[in-house]
């Protein structure tokens, strides 16, 4: 399978090549076909599924406004200047109709780092993707990941079901809330606080972000006490940032690997990745058993099917397994 543009084919295992060379074009273009979905992401997984290069996969989520780009702009700064010479970011920009500006936004705040060569950004958006985006977030990680870059943060808004199945799709989840009455009972509400790693009260420069860290300690509390007697398990620490100024980011970029180290060392890493290969496995038996499905209403036999229903001589467990039975017999020519 290849690749063709300008004339020239290029197979994708000479792209991802590129790519770890650095070549940020192979890239991007590698990207855009994960996006595309069907037989173009198929062949980018085809290479970067058997690649074994791993990064540590971050997610930062929160509501609309919470700081996350902004704060995900002075991570890439710090990690850069501890030694990580290859940064990506996924921006998925939200469906939201309240943060409808995302995309200049990030575009403009992540400018700081325009000319750094060892940092790769990229916008997704979530709009017109239907669902898909649970499968094309995951994949361009794995091509981010085979493609040398270490870490690699995502910025979803953890508004939806699926952008927060996306958040949680990676190693180590980063959840943000801002200080005020309500935040942290609404992230507690939408089910975001159950799957941090690490929680960041950001915006700490505004009151009440004391009362906050206080409130999220003991949500989180609730939930971990149950657990606490066990050595070695994960606590998530609360943290206050002000993303404005870059307060507090060096004890996030801490934090963060910190819950690295934690993950490798208790064996959780190779158990979170496995499940995530299961998850990834299921979406697309999903994605091909759903355009089955798709093939057998367009048959000839359907229509005479729900026919022999209306009639009260079939029934829809009966047709289901005709279509299928039929289906699945070789045509002769
Ligand atoms: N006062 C204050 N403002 C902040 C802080 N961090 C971010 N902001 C401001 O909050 C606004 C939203 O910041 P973003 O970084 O765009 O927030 P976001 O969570 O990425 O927003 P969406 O992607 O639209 O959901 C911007 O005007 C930031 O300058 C902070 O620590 N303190
Ligand atoms: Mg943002």
């Amino acid at each position: 399978m290849a690749v063709k543009g300008l004339g020239i084919t290029v197979t994708p295992e000479e792209m991802l090549s590129r790519a770890l060379a650095g070549d940020r074009l192979s890239l991007a273009k590698m990207l855009s076909m994960v996006e595309r979905g069907g037989e173009s992401a198929s062949e980018v997984a085809h290479v970067s599924y058997r690649s074994l290069l791993r990064a540590q996969t971050i997610g930062i989520t929160g509501a609309p406004g919470a700081g996350k780009s902004t704060l995900v702009e002075k991570l890439v700064t710090v990690a850069r200047a501890g030694g990580k010479d290859q940064v990506a970011v996924i921006a998925v920009d939200p469906t939201s109709p309240f943060s409808g500006g995302a995309i200049l936004g990030d575009r403009i705040r992540m400018q700081s780092h325009a000319g750094d060569d060892g940092v790769f950004i990229r916008s997704m958006a979530s709009r017109g993707h239907l669902g898909g985006l649970s499968i094309a977030v995951p994949e361009s990680m794995r091509l981010l990941e085979a493609a040398g870059m270490d870490p690699v943060i995502i910025e979803t808004v953890g508004v939806g079901q699926v952008e927060i199945e996306v958040a949680s799709a990676t190693d180590t989840t980063v959840v943000v809330v801002n200080p005020g009455w309500g935040d942290s009972i609404q992230a507690n509400k939408a089910g975001i606080l159950e799957i941090a790693d690490i929680l960041v009260v950001n915006k700490a420069d505004r009151p009440g972000a004391r009362e906050a860290v206080r409130d999220l300690e003991q949500m989180l509390g609730m939930a971990h006490d149950a657990y606490e007697l066990r050595q070695g398990i994960w606590r998530p620490p609360v943290l206050k940032t002000i993303a404005s100024n870059g307060e507090g980011v060096d004890e996030l970029w801490s934090a963060i690997e910190r819950h690295g180290a934690y993950l490798s060392d208790s064996g959780e890493y190779a158990a979170r990745r496995r499940q995530r290969a299961e998850r990834g496995l299921d979406l697309v038996l999903e994605e091909a058993i759903s355009q089955q499905v798709d093939k057998l209403r367009g048959c000839e036999a359907y229509a005479q099917l729900v026919d022999a229903m209306e009639s009260g001589q079939s029934d829809p467990y009966e047709a289901a397994e005709r279509l299928i039975h039929e289906a699945s017999q070789p045509v002769l020519h």
